[in-house]
């Protein structure tokens, strides 16, 4: 009989519709391999190079404004442009289309020596209404479809600043991850009448085994089909759209929940905790999108140590995502690391 602790299996992600190879027999293998200098993080709260800190300037000339809460500019380096002229290419197989965007860059703190969850939970919630307010105005421009809100935290997540920061890069077409939720989304929806990560969560909340923290409006939980060794999700009960449909009250229980989940990430490896964070919620295409269940992914690279990094490489590349530990035995890890952050303990 298959006992999905200990045997090799695939599991399905219904939200994306790919499968990930468990092996929970490998956890235990020894590791020769790299190990990362553990991140040195006392910074002061305003750094004089800090392209990001209040009144400095940045690289191409712009000076930041002193603010005191959050900050958002256009990205002097933007990958998107919103002037990109139409044009495509069918020539055989060499196809390609012009793509126009908008890229920002979003502040979280003027505190340069600050992480999210180090802030307190009234700023985190002044991060959330930027949020907000940045996905209403750039999603209402007519030629943008999809805005994609992200935070790349840690050198290790290619992160070029350690001041507290996200971006958003927002475009005409839906990108290939989104497109992916989309199809799966809307096909449950159409046959169910209900979102599909309403019932998942039914279904988690009965099961108990991968919640993480729960409160009134949010749940973070391991993800049933998670592929990192602590990846995450944070999702609401009610079947939320977007983050601008969440209430005053449910926005702070957001910010709250967002907390929680990154101070225990830090308190895991007692270490600033890197990942790539990013929200997925309804397309800006003028649709209503019901089938949208909005939600927060938390893909973190550790695995063992604050230096021992799962790399995505080999059979991950060439084949298939593959994880070792088991996403409840992570689940379990994370539930019960303490809520007050190491350097505050
Ligand atoms: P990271 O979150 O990956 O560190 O990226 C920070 C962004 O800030 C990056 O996309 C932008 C870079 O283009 N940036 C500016 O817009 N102005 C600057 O002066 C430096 C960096
Ligand atoms: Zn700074």
């Amino acid at each position: 009989m298959i006992n999905f602790s200990e045997h090799p299996h695939r599991r399905y992600n219904p939200l994306n519709g790919e499968w990930v190879l468990v092996s929970p027999h490998r956890a235990k293998r020894p590791w020769q391999g790299q190990t990362e200098k553990p991140q040195q993080d006392n910074r002061p709260s305003y750094d004089p190079t800090c392209y990001l800190c209040p009144g400095n300037q940045r690289a191409q000339g712009p000076v930041n404004e002193k603010y005191t809460s959050t900050f958002v500019f256009t990205n002097d380096f933007s990958a998107l442009l919103p002037d990109t002229p139409d044009g495509e290419l069918t020539d055989g197989l060499f196809i390609a289309k012009a793509e126009q965007g908008i890229s920002r860059v979003l502040c979280f703190s003027p505190d340069h020596s600050l992480t999210i969850p180090e802030m307190e939970a009234v700023d985190i919630e002044k991060v959330i209404e930027l949020w907000c307010n940045e996905y209403q105005t750039i999603g209402s421009q007519s030629f943008i479809n999809h805005v994609q809100i992200f935070e790349n935290k840690g050198s290790v997540m290619g992160c070029s600043n350690p001041h507290p920061h996200g971006q958003i890069w927002a475009q005409s077409s839906i990108p290939v991850e989104v497109e992916k939720e989309q199809i799966q989304q809307s096909q449950y929806f159409k046959q169910h009448g209900r979102t599909l990560l309403s019932d998942y969560l039914t279904q988690e909340l009965k099961k108990q085994d991968r919640i993480i923290a729960e409160n009134n409006t949010f749940v973070c939980l391991t993800p049933f089909w998670a592929v990192w060794p602590f990846e995450t999700m944070i999702l609401p009960k009610r079947p939320v759209t977007r983050i601008t449909d969440l209430t005053e009250d449910e926005k702070m229980d957001f910010a709250a929940m967002y907390q929680k989940l990154t101070i225990k990430y830090d308190n895991l490896f007692l270490t600033s905790f890197p990942y790539s964070a990013g929200i997925h919620q309804a397309l800006t295409d003028g649709q209503e999108h019901p089938e949208w269940h909005m939600h927060m992914h938390f893909y973190p690279p550790l695995l063992r140590s604050a230096s021992v990094k799962k790399f995505m490489v080999g059979y991950e590349m060439m084949a298939n995502a593959q994880r070792d530990i088991t996403a409840e035995q992570s689940a379990q890890r994370l539930r019960e690391l303490p809520t007050i952050h190491y350097k505050k303990q």
